[in-house]
C-alpha cells in the first residue's frame, strides 16, 4: 500500500472536529433504529425494503430535508436495494445500509470540494447571502483558514448600507491580525476596484469580499451583486446560508444561485439547534457543493465539509461500516496481493502508486484509516496523521500527466519533463518534485517492509498484521 501519500503538503490540511455533526444526532438515532430492524433479516423481500424506506422517508422529513430530495433519495435507495446482488459477506440488511450510506454521501456531495485558486493572484472570493446569515464572520474565519494554509488574504467590505458593517469587518481583521482594505468611498463598485488594485500592488494572493445582506432576496441586491461580480470576476462566489433557518436556507441558496450564480456554499451556524435538513438538501437542490460549515462564533470554527464523514456519522454504523469495508476489500484483495508481490520484487511503479491511491481513497477518509494502524516500527506516527485529501487529488493529476514510460521509469523524469508534467496538470514544478521525492521515500520504506513480509500471512490492507 502506498503509504507515502500522507507526507503531502500540510499547508492545506484543515482539522475537522466532531462539533459540527452533533446536530445530526437526532436524525442519526432515527435512521439507526430503522436500519437495526433490517439487520436480522436473512433474505430481503420487497416488503422489508418498503417498510424500511417508509421509515427513512419519515426520519428525513422530520430532519427538515426538502421533500423533493427525500422522494428522490428514497426512490433511488429502493431501486438499488431491490436490483442489486448482495455481496457474499453481507446480510441483505447490511447491504441496504451500504446503499443508504453511499446514496447519503452522494446526496451530500460525494467529496469535499476545496476552494479554487487563480494561477494569477489575487484570487477573488465573493461572499453573499441574506442579512445576518454569517457573511462577515465567515469572511474572518475563511481568511484565517487561508492564512494558516500559507496564503496572504486581504479582506474588504462593500456593505455601504448598514452603518457599522465596515467597522465590524475592520474589528474582526484587527482581532485575527488580517488586513482589511478601508477607504472613504461609499460606492461599492469603487471600493471593489480600489481593493483589487491594492491587493495586486501589495501582493495579497486572495481578496475576500464581504457583501451587504438583505432581509429577503430583492432585485436591487441581486443587480448590485451581479455588477460586483462582473467587475471583480471572482473565481469563487460563496453563498453564506444560515443552517438554522432550515428550508429557508435551501430556498435562498437556490434563488441566489439562479440569479447570480454561486460556486459553493458556506453553511453557517451548524452548531446551533438545527435539524440538519439544510445540509442534506442544499447540494441536491442547487447542484452546488457545500464547501465549508460554520460551527461556532469563534474565528477558528469553520471546517471543510466532508460528505462521506457526515454520511457515516449520520448512520452511526461503526461495526457494520467496517464489515462493509471488509466486503469491499475482498473484491480488491487480489489486487492487493499483486501489489505486495510488486513491492517484494521492487517493481512498484508510479502507475501502481496511482492505482493504489485510487483503491485507498475508496476506503474513505485517510486519517481515519490511519487510526487503524499499529503505532510501531516503520508505521510509527501514522495513526495520528492528518491527510490532505485535496493533495491526493493533485498527486493523481500529476501522475496522470506523465507518459506511461515515465510512470514505469521515474528516474528519467528530468527538469524539462517535470516542467511539462506540471503544465499538463496545472500544478507547480515544486509539487511534482515533492511527489517524486515522496514516491522515492515510499519505495524505500516499502522495500524495507517487503523484506519483512516474506512468508507471513497478510492481514487487512496487505500488511502482515
Ligand atoms: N453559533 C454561530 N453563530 C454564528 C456563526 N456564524 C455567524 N454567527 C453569528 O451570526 C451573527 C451574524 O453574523 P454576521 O457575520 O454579522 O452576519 P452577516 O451575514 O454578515 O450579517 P449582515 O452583514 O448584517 O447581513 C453574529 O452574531 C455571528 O456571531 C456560526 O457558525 N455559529
Ligand atoms: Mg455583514
Amino acid at each position: 500500500m502506498a503509504i507515502c501519500i500522507f507526507a503531502s503538503s500540510r499547508q492545506e490540511v484543515f482539522a475537522v472536529g466532531e462539533r459540527s455533526i452533533l446536530m445530526l444526532d437526532d436524525l442519526s438515532a432515527k435512521l439507526q433504529r430503522v436500519l437495526k430492524d433490517l439487520r436480522g433479516e436473512g433474505r430481503l423481500t420487497e416488503a422489508h425494503v418498503d417498510a424500511a424506506m417508509r421509515e427513512i422517508r419519515i426520519a428525513l422529513l422530520e430532519a427538515d430535508v426538502n421533500f423533493k430530495v427525500v422522494k428522490e433519495f428514497v426512490a433511488c435507495v429502493k431501486g438499488k436495494a431491490l436490483g442489486q446482488e448482495v455481496l457474499a459477506s453481507l446480510t441483505p440488511g447490511q447491504q441496504v445500509l451500504k446503499i443508504v450510506r453511499d446514496e447519503l454521501t452522494e446526496l451530500l456531495g460525494t467529496v469535499n470540494q476545496g476552494l479554487i485558486f487563480s494561477k494569477t493572484p489575487p484570487t477573488v472570493i465573493l461572499l453573499a447571502g441574506l442579512q445576518g446569515s454569517g457573511k462577515t464572520t465567515s469572511a474572518g474565519k475563511l481568511a484565517r483558514l487561508l492564512q494558516r494554509s500559507g496564503r496572504r488574504p486581504l479582506m474588504v467590505s462593500v456593505d455601504v448600507y448598514r452603518p457599522a458593517a465596515r467597522d465590524q469587518l475592520a474589528i474582526i481583521g484587527r482581532e485575527i491580525k488580517i488586513p482589511v482594505f478601508e477607504t472613504v468611498s461609499n460606492n461599492p463598485f469603487e471600493i471593489c476596484q480600489q481593493a483589487l488594485t491594492q491587493a495586486k500592488n501589495v501582493g495579497y494572493d486572495v481578496l475576500l469580499v464581504d457583501t451587504a445582506g438583505r432581509l429577503h432576496i430583492d432585485q436591487e441586491l441581486m443587480d448590485e451583486l451581479r455588477e460586483v461580480k462582473r467587475r471583480l470576476q471572482p473565481l469563487e462566489t460563496l453563498l453564506v446560508a444560515d443552517a438554522m433557518t432550515g428550508q429557508d436556507a435551501v430556498n435562498s441558496a437556490r434563488d441566489f444561485h439562479e440569479q447570480v450564480g454561486v460556486t459553493g456554499v458556506i453553511l453557517a451556524k451548524m452548531d446551533g439547534d438545527t435539524r440538519g435538513g439544510a445540509a442534506l438538501s442544499i447540494q441536491s437542490v442547487t447542484g452546488r457543493p457545500i464547501k465549508f460549515i460554520g460551527v461556532g462564533e469563534k474565528y477558528d470554527s469553520l471546517e471543510p465539509f466532508h460528505p462521506d464523514r457526515i454520511a457515516s456519522r449520520i448512520l452511526g454504523m461503526g461495526d457494520v461500516l467496517s464489515l462493509i469495508e471488509k466486503a469491499e476489500e475482498a473484491v480488491d484483495k487480489e489486487n492487493a496481493l499483486r501489489m505486495v508481490e510488486k513491492i517484494r520484487k521492487d517493481s512498484f511503479t508510479l502507475e501502481d502508486f496511482r492505482d493504489q491511491l485510487r483503491q485507498i481513497r475508496k476506503l474513505g477518509p485517510l486519517d481515519q484509516l490511519f487510526k487503524l494502524f499499529p503505532n510501531v516500527g516503520p508505521l510509527k506516527g501514522i495513526s495520528g496523521m492528518q491527510v490532505d485529501e485535496k493533495g491526493l487529488a493533485h498527486i493523481e493529476a500529476i501522475i496522470n500527466s506523465m507518459t506511461p514510460r515515465e510512470r514505469d521509469h521515474y528516474k528519467i523524469i528530468n527538469g524539462s519533463r517535470r516542467k511539462r508534467i506540471s503544465e499538463g496538470c496545472g500544478c507547480t514544478v515544486q509539487q511534482v518534485n515533492q511527489l517524486l521525492r515522496q514516491y522515492d521515500q515510499a519505495r524505500k520504506m516499502m522495500r524495507q517492509m517487503g523484506t519483512g513480509v516474506k512468508g507471513k500471512r497478510l492481514g487487512k490492507f496487505g500488511f502482515p498484521f
